[in-house]
C-alpha cells in the first residue's frame, strides 16, 4: 500500500525515534548521577514518550502491510559540561526530529499517499509542541543564569511531569 521510499524513510524514522529514546535516557542517567533528580524525571519521562513515538510508526508499517527493518541504533553522547548545555542539546536534536518528520510529509505529498500524510498529522502538531516546550526550558535557563537557588527550583519543577497519555 506504501511505496518502498515511504517505507523506508518510516523505517528510518523508527530508527530516529529509538535514538531519541536512548539520548534522553543518558542525558536521564547523567543527571542522575548529578543528583539533578527533577531533571533526570523529566528526560525518563521524555525517552518514554520517544518510545511510544517509535511504536506509532512500527504500528504503522505494519498495519500498512509493510516491512519493519529495525537498525543499529547510534551511541548517544553522555557527558555535557552544564544541566544547560544538556536542554539546548534536545533542542537541537527537536529541531532536527521536526525537520525530518517535515520532509517525510512533504515526500508523502509527492506520491500522493494521503494516508502516511493523514498518519504524519499528529507527529507534525506534536513537534511543534516538543520544540516549544525544551525552548521555554532553554529560555528559563538563560534566565537562572548563575544563581544556584533558582537552578534547584527549576530541578524541582520540571520533577513535577507526569506521563503524558499517547
Ligand atoms: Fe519523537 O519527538 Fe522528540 O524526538
Amino acid at each position: 500500500m506504501i511505496t518502498e521510499k515511504i517505507q523506508k524513510a518510516l523505517n528510518e524514522q523508527i530508527n530516529k525515534e529509538f535514538y531519541s529514546a536512548y539520548l534522553y535516557l543518558s542525558m536521564a542517567a547523567h543527571f542522575e548521577s548529578e543528583n539533578y533528580q527533577g531533571f533526570a524525571k523529566w528526560m525518563r519521562i521524555q525517552s518514554d514518550e520517544e518510545y511510544m513515538h517509535m511504536l506509532k510508526f512500527y504500528d504503522y508499517l505494519l498495519q500498512t502491510g509493510s516491512k519493519v527493518e529495525l537498525e543499529a541504533i547510534a551511541k548517544p553522547a553522555n557527558t555535557w559540561n552544564s544541566p544547560k548545555e544538556i536542554f539546548e542539546a534536545a533542542k537541537g536534536h527537536e529541531i532536527f526530529i521536526t525537520n525530518s518528520i517535515n520532509s517525510i510529509a512533504s515526500l508523502a505529498q509527492e506520491e500522493n499517499d494521503f494516508a502516511t500524510l493523514n498518519f504524519l498529522n499528529w507527529f507534525v502538531q506534536e513537534q511543534i509542541e516538543e520544540v516549544a516546550t525544551v525552548t521555554t526550558i532553554v529560555e528559563q535557563f538563560n534566565l537562572i543564569g548563575d544563581n544556584k537557588g533558582a537552578l534547584f527550583m527549576l530541578d524541582r519543577e520540571l520533577g513535577n511531569r507526569q506521563p503524558a497519555k499517547i
